[in-house]
């Protein structure tokens, strides 16, 4: 029996640092616009809805924020009973969610007790079902100057690496027959890693969800020529996010849903779209349209994973884990000796 369920990706367009004319967030701006997306969804009977990384506010990490008090009006706390973020902030935006039964993955800056994550949580019904922390934290500590139109990328600074691994999980909301989703969850950088796809492809995910920034411009970060035209650095951007997610969605035989945040925030600093849902052979089967607020919506078959899991990425019958110690033995690059 087929496994159907209706899935979306909600990106999300320009978000400032601040509103108009003041220094405060424009939180409750950005929050409308999100229950609107929930509410398209829910028009079009989508049951699983992913959002995009750090959802709520601007995407902070691209400022040195030396105030401490602005810096931390970026973070949320989740409530102890329930695993949600409660600020007023957010809230409404879960309280619809689960008004119209809509399960949604979302990103969002955590403050614990721990210590402060990049995190996504996996909210049904009202309860986070599990929580992700990013563990591969791009950019620098120190920013790469003080130039005010310069994009940084502080997520070393702010956050501590993800300390949760990459547990896959069940959703028995979205149970269809006997069996509920296998989902995933990684944050944006995390999707360039073939080595976290693979430890949810061994737990045999069906659904990876993935929200991201992704700067289209900045040559400080990237290491890319400083003269290179802004089209073609945009192009190869949405590129490399399109190449990595089909191709670690097919060799772990999964759906993938992307959602962007995207746009130009502040009008300066421009974040790619590539807002996506892959079917588990890594073709595209629906993108965004827009660089702006726009929900994308797919019909998929959860048993389409089977082909791939069976056949070419039968992992049990194919996979030769004593030649892959290398992987977890080292981080860096140890070269071969040179030959003399
Ligand atoms: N948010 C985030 O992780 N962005 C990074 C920017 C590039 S890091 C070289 C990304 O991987 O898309």
């Amino acid at each position: 029996m087929p496994r159907h369920l209706r899935v979306a990706a909600a990106q999300v367009g320009r978000i400032d640092r601040f509103s108009d004319q003041s220094n405060t967030a424009p939180r409750s701006e950005v929050l409308s616009r999100l229950i609107a997306l929930l509410e398209a969804a829910d028009k079009q009977s989508v049951k699983l809805v992913v959002f995009p990384e750090i959802t709520f506010t601007t995407f902070f990490p691209r400022y040195l924020i030396n105030d401490e008090a602005e810096l931390d009006s970026f973070f949320e706390v989740e409530d102890a009973e329930t695993g949600i973020a409660s600020s007023p902030n957010v809230k409404p935006f879960f309280d619809r969610a689960s008004q119209l039964g809509i399960d949604v993955v979302v990103g969002y800056a955590e403050k614990s007790p721990e210590g402060n994550y990049n995190t996504a949580s996996y909210v049904s019904n009202g309860q986070a079902l599990t929580k992700y922390r990013k563990v591969h934290l791009p950019g620098t500590f120190e920013p790469f100057n003080d130039h005010p139109d310069t994009t940084n990328q502080l997520e070393k600074r702010y956050f501590k690496p993800g300390n949760l691994g990459f547990q896959a999980f069940r959703v028995p909301n979205l149970r269809h027959g006997t069996k509920s989703p296998i989902v995933g969850m990684l944050i944006c950088n995390d999707r360039r890693w073939a080595e976290g796809w693979r430890c949810y492809g061994l737990q045999g995910v069906e659904i990876m969800c993935i929200g991201y920034n992704t700067v289209a411009w900045a040559p400080e970060l990237w290491g890319a020529d400083p003269n290179m035209d802004r089209d073609v650095a945009r192009q190869d951007a949405l590129f490399h996010h399109k190449l990595v997610c089909q191709a670690n969605a097919y060799t772990n035989a999964t759906f993938c849903i992307t959602a962007a945040r995207c746009g130009w925030d502040d009008g300066k600093f421009e974040l790619i779209t590539g807002s996506m849902i892959i079917d588990p052979e890594g073709h595209i089967v629906a993108e965004n349209k827009t660089d702006g607020d726009e929900l994308i919506v797919a019909d998929i078959d959860l048993d389409a994973c089977q082909q791939g899991k069976t056949r070419t990425f039968a992992f049990e019958k194919h996979r030769r884990p004593e030649h892959y110690g290398v992987i977890v033995e080292r981080a860096g690059v140890v070269e071969p000796p040179e030959v003399l």
